[in-house]
């Protein structure tokens, strides 16, 4: 990775939990590219955090690697940028357990997410899916990060990171550096297809709700037509309108228009033609970034590679924290 120490540091991390949708693109992938010109960026492929619902292994060991493959094909270059394995580097899941000793246990039940998966997931409410919010703390405070780069769904899960270490830096001071979230102005929020009153995830068991990354034109094009409208007929914002609401802004966010701009245009026309549109747009946007996947993921020496010494790096960095951690917390330390 390349250091500059004028430059702020920033951590986010994605999970292989499925392949990542447009919303990821949109709310996360497309912004960490971006911010490589104003931060030292760090990402890691949060598969520890997977593991809080039930994964098959085989295709949790894929999908690792392919998005490994996909942050580089959407502009992460790990010559600039430290992209590695969360389960790569011990210290995430060391550091998780000296916060859980600092984390009330209040506080964590009034996660919205934990209350979220519980009922979806409600056949394996585990400890882990418990605790994912304090895993992502560690992840973050081992490196001193400066801003999280986020969708809206992890400003709660921020905000308990900012929390811990808030309340430890009280107890030993100037431990932990109290990161700021960092919310994309455009797509922070792109919401299901088919229902659009909940956010578009990539864990969603119906496969029309989400477009993702790695889908054809063609599907692209046909979920975006049986996308979930109102039996309105006009391409305007409006209350109520959730699912209009949600195409114009995914529109906006693959053009770079603006709401007035997208109504200006379709005014007149039928939803057919705006979702046919919409659906055009993103699939311009997706294809360059599936060649450049399908290139890469011929090259698994070169992945391997990146993920050696992504999780070299990190370990050097983070383990700088973590000492300090053990020291201020009274674990006896040798040599
Ligand atoms: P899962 O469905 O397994 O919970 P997810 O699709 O919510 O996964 P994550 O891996 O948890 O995705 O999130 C990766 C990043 O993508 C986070 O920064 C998150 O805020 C962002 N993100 C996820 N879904 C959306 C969405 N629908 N709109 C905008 N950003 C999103
Ligand atoms: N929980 C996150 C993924 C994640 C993360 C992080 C994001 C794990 N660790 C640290 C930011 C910082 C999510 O986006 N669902």
């Amino acid at each position: 990775m390349e250091e500059n120490i004028l430059k702020k540091i920033s951590f986010s991390a994605i999970q292989p939990s499925g392949t990542p949708t447009l919303g990821n693109y949109l709310g996360a992938l497309k912004n960490w590219a971006a911010l490589q010109e104003e931060f030292n960026c760090i990402y890691a492929i949060a598969d520890l955090h997977a593991l809080t619902v039930r994964q098959e292994p085989a295709e949790l060991r894929k999908r690792t690697l392919a998005a490994i493959s996909l942050a580089i094909a959407c502009g992460i270059d790990p010559s600039r940028s430290l992209l590695f394995v969360q389960s790569h580097v011990h210290t995430h899941a060391e550091l998780a357990w000296i916060l859980n000793c600092w984390t009330p246990f209040g506080e964590l039940s009034r996660m919205t997410q934990f209350k979220d998966k519980s009922q979806s997931h409600a056949d394996n409410v585990n400890a882990g899916l418990f605790d994912y919010p304090v895993l992502m703390a560690a992840d973050i405070l081992l490196y001193n990060a400066d801003v999280v780069p986020i969708g809206n769904d992890q400003k709660q899960h921020l905000e308990l990171a900012r929390n811990i270490a808030v309340r430890f830096n009280g107890i030993f001071p100037d431990v932990f550096r109290v990161p700021e979230p960092y919310m994309p102005k455009q797509g922070a929020r792109v919401m299901s297809l088919q229902d659009p009153a909940k956010k578009m995830s990539k864990s969603d068991p119906n496969p029309n709700s989400y477009v993702s990354m790695l889908d054809d034109r063609d599907t692209i094009v046909r979920k975006f037509k049986r996308a979930v409208t109102d039996s309105g007929a006009e391409v305007r914002r409006g209350e109520g309108k959730d699912g209009i609401n949600n195409l114009i802004d995914i529109y906006c966010a693959a053009c770079g228009k603006t709401p007035d701009e997208v109504e200006r245009e379709f005014a007149g026309k039928g939803y057919g033609d705006f979702k046919l549109a919409v659906g055009e747009a993103v699939a311009d946007v997706l294809a360059p970034i599936k060649a450049e996947f399908d290139r890469l993921m011929g090259d698994k020496a070169y992945l391997e590679k990146v993920c050696a010494d992504g999780a070299d790096a990190a370990l050097g960095v983070s383990s700088r924290t973590l000492r300090k951690v053990y020291k201020k917390v009274g674990l006896l330390q040798i040599k």
